[in-house]
């Protein structure tokens, strides 16, 4: 296997980048382990909020020797769903101009991206073994316990930027990121990332990207302030700090990634209509976000963010509403987060 091959073969999958990883590198082994302990120091921050997960998975992210057995190589990939482009497609129904809205991020346009990677990264693990006979391998989308960004940045497929996501050459930070845990080994292939000009020059993520201080200059993430975790992680009611932070996102939040490279874009939101939300059937918006990344959060969590903006709201309608959902919602969470503090 050469350069070229892996290049090749993960192109053709429908990868944008590939690089591979030794894992029996040492450097790469002392490097991982540092990295588990800054994330255990900033899980202990409390900047990880209540994704308990995070802290669960923390020793099998470091530990890939037991995670997966017999892994020598790692391809680390970063692919698209067309998250930015104009013609990325959605389920939701049409929005009338004067409807009361909350919105989705871009990135959940299409199909969910963690199925659309791991096809990507099984037709990679096809066409290696096409040329280097079979091998059990192991694919992982934000579906394993796996340092990502780490593991993407650490290949060279590009850098960590002030607002967290991994900027590359091929589309900025609008790329998820793969990786195929390899039983055989690949060969080593660890790129070096050029951009048209630093991220110091920019800033723009930093300065006028984040609205709730989530990213701030000289500080570490902190998922807490973040509407993508209040949005789509954070379980239980929204207290009324988290409600003035979140906006009117129904799930995730565009701003750090839109604002990248520093130009404007066009809005990639989905505007979802409220009342539709709220009044339709379970079972149809159930069948309607299946298969999209929107699935994660469930129609209760999406009806939650909705009646945490409705509350802000000053149109009478957005009172209505809340009216309407108080008389015949039968959940609890949705009930309390009308009346919660
Ligand atoms: C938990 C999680 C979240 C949480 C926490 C986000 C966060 N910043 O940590 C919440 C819910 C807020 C979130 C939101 C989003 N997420 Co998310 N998320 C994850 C997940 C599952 C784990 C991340 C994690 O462990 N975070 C904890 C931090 C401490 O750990 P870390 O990633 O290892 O890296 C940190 C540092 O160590 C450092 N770092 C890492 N490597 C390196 C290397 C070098 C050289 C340096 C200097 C620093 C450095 O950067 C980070 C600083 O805090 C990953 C998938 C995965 N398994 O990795 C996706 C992932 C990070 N998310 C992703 C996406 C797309 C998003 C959203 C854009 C979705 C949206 N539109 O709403 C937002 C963006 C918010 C943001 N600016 O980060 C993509 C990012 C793709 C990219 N281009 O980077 C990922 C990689 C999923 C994927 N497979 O593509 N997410
Ligand atoms: S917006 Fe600017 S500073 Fe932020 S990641 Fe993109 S290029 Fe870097
Ligand atoms: S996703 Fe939104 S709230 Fe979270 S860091 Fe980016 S801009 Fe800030």
């Amino acid at each position: 296997m050469n350069e070229f091959d892996l290049k090749k073969i993960a192109i053709e999958s429908g990868a944008l980048s590939v690089a591979c990883i030794d894992l029996s590198d040492p450097d790469f082994i002392k490097a991982l382990e540092q990295h588990g302990e800054e994330q255990a120091n900033w899980l202990a921050q409390g900047f990880g909020a209540d994704m308990d997960y995070l802290q669960r998975m923390l020793k099998d992210k470091v530990d890939l020797q037991e995670t997966f057995p017999g892994a020598k190589s790692a391809v680390v990939i970063t692919f698209t769903n067309k998250w930015g482009m104009p013609e990325a497609e959605h389920p939701f129904p049409a929005v009338a101009e004067d409807a009361l809205v909350g919105y989705i991020s871009g990135y959940a346009k299409e199909q969910d991206y963690h199925r659309t990677g791991h096809g990507v990264l099984t037709s990679i693990h096809n066409g290696l073994q096409a040329q280097l006979g079979e091998f059990e391998a192991f694919a992982a989308v934000d579906t394993k316990p796996v340092f990502e960004r780490f593991l993407a940045a650490y290949a060279g497929l590009g850098i960590i930027g002030p607002n967290d996501l991994l900027r590359t050459p091929e589309r900025d930070v609008r790329v998820f990121i793969g990786t195929l845990f390899c039983t055989e080994k690949i060969i080593e292939l660890r790129l070096k990332p050029e951009f048209a000009f630093p991220c110091h020059f920019c800033r723009a993520c930093e300065k006028r990207g984040c609205p709730t201080g989530a990213i701030k200059e000289g500080q570490e993430f902190d998922s807490r302030l973040c509407i993508s975790y209040l949005t789509i992680e954070k379980k239980g009611l929204l207290n009324s700090e988290q409600r003035d932070l979140m906006e009117d996102w129904l799930f995730g939040c565009d701003w750090c990634s839109v604002v990248c490279p520093p130009k404007e874009k066009e809005d990639n939101r989905i505007a979802v209509d409220l009342e539709w939300l709220m009044k339709s059937s379970a079972g149809e918006i159930r069948r309607l976000i299946k298969g999209s990344a929107v699935e994660y959060a469930g129609v209760q969590k999406l009806r939650r963010n909705a009646i945490a903006i409705l509350r802000k709201s000053q149109d009478p309608r957005a009172q209505e509403l809340l009216e309407w959902c108080a008389d015949n919602m039968q959940s609890n969470l949705l009930l309390q987060q009308i009346t919660c503090d």
